[in-house]
């Protein structure tokens, strides 16, 4: 392949030992701007022909060299270290030639960690974890800290460094855990646990181990008691509980005084659940696990409350839409697992009659639709199927609701309004990545949003 590769620096010029930054998207340059600089030897590289930061790093760093196109051997060859992209598998022929090299294989957390004299808490889950972060880092504000919030929530961790941050949180994906070696965590969770990513992980077991790292020495293991697998990475002496039901003492949950639900902590009653924006049961669980994280790096009760009660929860994520001849719509596009349609599904209660219609489809990543196919009839009127991987999915569903097939979004928006009676929801919740329509699920929920403003 070495006919796609271009450079702008010869093999003899590469001579000399170098770190090698695998991967030009946000990840990559942020380590390239952080590593420049520090007299260290850099080189980029990028299987992509055109990787989405090739043009700033040319015009903030014309002196790195560059490779495309190709994962080349001879370039691996010339690294001392490898900073990993998350975007990049650690099964790359050769990164695991580099690792049985003996060299240092890491990703960008793995540097930020080592920069960083403050607490930091660890966030990461099958689903909710962007919620998570964000909502703590609301929190955290509303406490009047000063935090830097992000990770695979879309700012690189390098490029929150900040000497004034007294404290970090972060969303970690289980691609980025594989390249972390020294997170200590103030406090550390795993929200739930369901499979993700199977187009990467040769096994479910292997996707968990990934996730597992986050618990590793962390001070307080925050830990989900509804969620049996992601409960028993937590190993850590210290840990605070949180579930869906009545808790035990210290531990939050979910209590019912006089027919009102209260979020609470044992006995104490917080907050009427009717007072969180965030819709569905799913963001009473992410309040529950942000109030434990939170009550593990000391943030004051007071400003957690309130925090939660301004959260509206983020864009995409289960999103009220609009509501048209009696039916309700919502724009759940980040719901790119199964798990997370699930969520969205159970999350809401309708009246006995009604029913969810439920638009998904998209690039799967190699899901197991079962578990939904197998509670689809107790929710859902029928489903409109878009997207690459539809017939996998209408194959999975077997015929347990009835199923059509959308050309585009604007014809799943118009075929769901047709199916749709009044009292019903409309959700748009793929249970899929987006790639194979849009270029991310952001612009697959506008489309979505737009095709219902056109109804209306
Ligand atoms: N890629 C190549 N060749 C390369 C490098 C990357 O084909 O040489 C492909 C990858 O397979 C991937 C895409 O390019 O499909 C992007 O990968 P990347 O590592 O360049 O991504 P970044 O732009 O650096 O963004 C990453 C995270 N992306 C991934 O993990 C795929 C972002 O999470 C994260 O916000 C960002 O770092 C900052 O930390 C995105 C994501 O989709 C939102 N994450 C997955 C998820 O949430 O399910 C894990
Ligand atoms: P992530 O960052 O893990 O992808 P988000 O907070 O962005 O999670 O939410 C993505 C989707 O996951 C939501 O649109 C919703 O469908 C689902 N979801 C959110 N919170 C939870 C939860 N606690 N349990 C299960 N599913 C959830």
């Amino acid at each position: 392949m070495s006919t796609a590769i271009k450079r702008n620096e010869t093999m003899e010029q590469m001579a000399a030992p170098m770190t090698l930054i695998v991967g030009l998207g946000s990840t990559g340059l942020s380590c390239v701007r952080f590593l420049a600089g520090r007299d260290i030897r850099l080189a980029v590289i990028d299987s992509r022909d055109h990787p989405p930061c090739l043009q700033q790093l040319r015009d903030e760093f014309p002196d790195v060299a560059l490779f495309t196109g190709a994962f080349e051997a001879d370039v691996f060859e010339a690294a001392e270290r490898l900073i990993v992209s998350p975007g990049v598998s650690l099964k790359e022929p050769q990164i695991q030639q580099a690792i049985s090299r003996g060299i240092e294989v890491i990703g960008d957390v793995e540097l930020f960690l080592r920069q960083v004299n403050v607490p930091v808490v660890a966030i990461t889950g099958s689903n909710g974890k962007s919620t998570v972060t964000t909502l703590l880092g609301e929190m955290a504000k509303i406490a009047g800290l000063r935090a830097g919030v992000g990770g695979n929530l879309g700012t690189p961790v390098l490029e929150l460094l900040d000497e004034a941050n007294e404290l970090y949180i972060l969303e970690l994906s289980s691609f980025q855990l594989e390249t972390i070696r020294s997170l200590r965590a103030k406090a550390a969770v795993i929200l739930n646990l369901s499979a993700d990513h199977m187009d990467r992980y040769d096994s479910y077991e292997e996707y968990m181990q990934a996730k597992a790292v986050i618990y590793r020495n962390a001070e307080t293991a925050v830990v989900n008691l509804d969620d049996s697998a992601a409960m028993q990475l937590a190993e850590n002496a210290h840990s605070i509980s949180f579930c869906m039901q009545a808790p035990r003492q210290d531990q939050y949950g979910i209590c019912d005084a006089d027919g009102v639900q209260w979020l609470c902590r044992g006995e104490q009653l917080l907050l009427e659940t009717s007072a969180i924006p965030a819709s569905g049961k799913h963001n009473q669980a992410n309040a529950l696990a942000a109030l434990a994280l939170g009550e593990a790096v000391g943030l004051p009760m007071d400003a957690m409350l309130l925090a939660i009660r301004s959260f509206r929860g983020l864009a995409h994520r289960t999103w009220f839409v609009a509501e048209i001849d009696h039916v309700r719509w919502y724009n759940d596009s980040k719901g790119t697992n199964p798990g997370a349609t699930i969520a969205a599904l159970e999350g809401v209660d309708l009246a006995d009659e009604s029913r969810s219609i439920l638009i998904a489809g998209g690039d799967c990543k190699g899901a197991d639709f079962s578990r939904l196919a197998a509670l689809l009839p107790a929710y859902v009127r029928a489903l409109v199927l878009i997207g690459r991987d539809a017939p996998h999915i209408d194959k999975a569903v077997g015929g347990a609701v009835p199923v059509v097939n959308a050309v585009d979004m604007n014809d799943a928006v118009r075929l769901a309004a047709g199916l749709a009676r009044p009292g019903d929801r409309v959700l748009l919740s793929p249970a899929c990545a987006s790639f194979d329509m849009y270029e991310n699920y952001m612009q697959r929920g506008e489309a979505f949003m737009q095709a219902v403003g056109r109804l209306g």
